[in-house]
């Protein structure tokens, strides 16, 4: 849908009118994304199923009023044999339940200079969920994707304006992406009904994928003849280095690790206390659809790097815990911390800047105080 008038804009511009970049105080807009989009508390890497209630959040539009009674899924377009389906019919389709980590591909963007005026994460855009559901590629079997289908649009029932545009919330997948046995149609959140901020009644999940894929409030699938050109494709998520560029689509999650950050928090600047002595570091490590082979600590901000102890990777797409006894010593230091991937990523130390504050997993720091007697 398309703004009638094209000579005026329909909204103001934040940022000043200038584009949407950004330098120093965050913005009244940026605010009001981070009140109604949550974080995971980093000391929720402690658990390895993330509490729902803590596992990260980010919707674009309102969270829509759905009713289970009256929702129907439809699969339509260049299919033999459309249908639709109730939450009943999906539920009582064979079910899989797995472990998923799962991290918004803006997470880290407030760490960036300029940066993007959009939702502000630092680094806790993540979480990690025992996600129950169907598996997407029965159905499509069943309805019989046409040979003509390039792909599959999911279209979600939250609407919006972006860039003075009316849109759904939709993304696509390659018709071969889409028929991956592990992509599920979810229904159950850690053993629960989906929360409405979660996409109730029914949401995509796409192990491996940055978040914007696991389109949530699903209401149609539809199977195309053309890449499907719309904002969250086309616009959206994108490796640029420019406002105007088209850049590269995100994709999976590259490899990353955070720790719980140890001691206590100073209220407002959260930089942390900590009492000298044996002090257990402790977080998790992720990778896509790859696995994290080993994660390094460093205490004198990546000059030199130690070893941690890092768990095998159990669960197909769940992060990996890893931990690393470490000796305070008085002082200020700055703790990071590093992964490497089964393919031999390994996370920077410095953020290579790109335009929107894509795939950010640039090493985690955290300043420390350490003190004999803290209290
Ligand atoms: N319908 C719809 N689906 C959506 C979104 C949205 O705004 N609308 N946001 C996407 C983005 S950018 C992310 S990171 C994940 C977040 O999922 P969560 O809120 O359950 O953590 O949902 C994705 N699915
Ligand atoms: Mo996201």
């Amino acid at each position: 849908m398309k703004v009638p008038d094209k000579k005026g804009k329909r909204f103001p511009e934040i940022a000043d009118g200038k584009s949407h970049s950004a330098d120093g105080r965050f913005y009244k807009e940026e605010v009001q994304l981070a009140s109604r989009n949550r974080g995971m508390p980093l000391e929720a890497l402690r658990y390895a199923v993330t509490p729902v209630g803590m596992h990260y959040l980010l919707s674009h539009f309102d969270i829509p009023d759905v009713h289970a009674e009256t929702w129907q899924l439809t699969v339509n377009g260049l299919v033999a044999n459309p249908i639709a389906l109730s939450l009943d019919e999906i539920i009582k389709r064979p079910a899989v339940t797995q472990t998923i980590t799962m991290e918004c591909a803006g997470n880290g963007r407030a760490l960036l200079e300029p940066r993007y005026v959009s939702q502000p994460w630092f680094t806790e855009a993540l979480g990690t969920a025992e996600w129950t559901g169907t598996p997407l590629r029965r159905i499509l079997t069943e309805v019989r994707v046409d040979a003509e289908a390039v792909e599959i649009v999911f279209t979600g029932l939250d609407q919006g304006v972006e860039d003075d545009e009316v849109h759904y919330y939709q993304r696509s997948l390659t018709v071969e992406d889409a028929m991956r046995e592990e992509v599920l149609l979810v229904y159950a959140m850690n053993g629960e009904p989906l929360q409405p901020q979660h996409g109730y009644p029914l949401r995509l999940v796409l192990p491996g994928w940055y978040g914007m894929g696991n389109v949530k409030w699903l209401s149609r699938i539809e199977a195309v003849a053309a890449p499907f050109k719309g904002h969250y494709m086309e616009k959206a998520y994108r490796y640029t280095q420019t406002e105007d560029e088209q850049g590269e689509p995100v994709t999976l999650m590259k490899v990353r690790a955070l720790m719980v950050p140890p001691g206590i928090p100073d209220w407002q600047t959260r930089q942390r206390l900590v009492k000298a002595g044996p002090v257990k570091l402790m977080g998790r490590a992720w990778a896509g659809r790859s696995s994290v082979t080993s994660v390094e600590v460093s205490m004198d901000t990546g000059i030199t790097w130690l070893p941690a102890e890092l768990e095998p990777q159990t669960l197909g797409y769940a992060w990996q815990a890893w931990s690393f006894s470490w000796r305070a010593e008085c002082g200020r230091h700055v703790l990071c911390v590093r992964a490497t991937d089964a393919e031999n990523n390994t996370q920077p130390i410095n953020q290579a800047w790109n335009f929107q504050g894509m795939g950010n997993n640039m090493v985690q720091r955290v300043d420390v105080l350490v003190e004999s007697s803290p209290a």
